[in-house]
């Protein structure tokens, strides 16, 4: 399809369809709630994956909305695997592939491997197989679905789910705040594996999310993308306001938009100047309950975090050597 650069696409801060492949490899008919950011994201991300892939997808919200027996939205070859070992089935195809090429068993392109996740599927139950599977360095993109919580199963806390938030789980009371903890940095986590590409998106930046799948596709060896998807229902905000969420935590500083190759940090969507956090978490039920104190602690901890991600994309640090296995043998 490639009508476009990624470069041209910087270009742009409005969405034209008509310059995006109009195959749908994501259908309709699944089952997700009205507004669904996360079937957004998974809609744009399957279309910039291309026709050659096989997808191993951990059991979550678009697992369950997607794949009631006997139907399926999805058109690519799509394996249901359980938390624990999405990116170790993710491993076992890259290695089959591999494997079927050397012996020339495997006619035309070698198929992109993928492998997707929940926030947590990926930051809590499938770190470890996801940390193996990076550390070895398959050929393989892993994508988090981030809603910032265990959504299917009711809306549980996950290490996601941000400072203050409402879940079943993390209940605010006069005991509690809500959610205690801050979010997992699970982008840094990746990055300190020293693979060669990793990047943060959104499904209301459709251009950006866009080419960094395809960057994570086209990367040899293992890429990550950390998507923050939007759930009106588990968020309590109202169903049309997927997109304009989407926007403000982007604005806000909350989910900065970058990406990291070979170890630099690129802002790949600059803000000059930050909306107030409030500006993202009123429009939230499940920030409803904070108070003065709370909100500008969350205000200060952003500012903070906004600033040492500004430090990390101007310093110059030394380029990683790409981590591509090598062949295997001796001469
Ligand atoms: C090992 C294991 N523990 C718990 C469950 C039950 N379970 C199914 S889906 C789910 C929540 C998944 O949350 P997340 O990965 O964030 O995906 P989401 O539903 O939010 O998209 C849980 C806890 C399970 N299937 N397997
Ligand atoms: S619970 Fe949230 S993530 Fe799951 S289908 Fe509904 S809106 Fe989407
Ligand atoms: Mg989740």
């Amino acid at each position: 399809m490639e009508k476009f650069g990624y470069a041209q696409s910087q270009k742009f801060d409005t969405y034209a369809s008509r310059l995006m492949p109009r195959k749908e490899y994501f259908t309709s008919g699944h089952r997700a709630c009205q507004g669904c950011g996360e079937a957004l994201a998974v809609r744009w991300v399957t279309k910039a994956i291309g026709e050659d892939a096989i997808i191993a997808h951990a059991t979550g919200c678009m697992e369950i909305v997607s794949s009631g027996m006997p139907q399926t939205s999805w058109m690519h070859p799509w394996i249901h695997v359980a938390f624990e070992n999405t990116s170790a089935v993710a491993s076992g195809i890259d290695a089959a592939l591999k494997i079927l090429a050397r012996k020339g068993k495997l006619k035309g392109k070698i198929p992109a491997v993928v492998a997707m996740g929940g926030d947590g599927g990926t930051s809590d139950i499938g770190l470890q197989s996801l940390s193996g599977a990076l550390e070895r360095g398959h050929n393989f993109t892993y994508v988090c679905w981030d809603n910032e919580a265990y959504m299917n199963t009711g809306i549980q806390r996950s290490s996601s789910t941000p400072y203050g938030a409402m879940t079943t789980t993390s209940p605010p009371g006069k005991l509690s705040i809500g959610q205690p903890t801050q979010k997992k940095n699970m982008v840094a986590i990746a990055v300190a594996h020293g693979i060669p590409y990793v990047a943060t998106a959104n499904p209301s930046y459709l251009f950006d999310l866009y080419f960094k799948i395809r960057k994570a596709i086209e990367t040899p060896g293992p890429a990550y993308v950390h998507v923050l998807s939007v759930c009106p229902t588990g968020w309590r905000c109202a169903t049309d306001l997927s997109i304009r969420m989407g926007r403000l935590a982007v604005e806000t500083g909350v989910f900065p938009l970058f990406e990291v190759e070979n170890g630099r940090y690129r802002l790949t969507v600059e803000v000059p100047k930050l909306r107030p956090v409030i500006d993202y978490l009123k429009p939230q039920g499940r920030f409803r309950h904070l108070r003065a104190k709370e909100l500008e602690f969350i205000q200060k901890h952003t500012q903070a975090q906004y600033e040492l991600l500004l430090d990390k994309c101007g310093a110059a640090y030394p380029e990683f050597p790409l981590i591509t296995p090598p062949e295997e043998g001796h001469e």
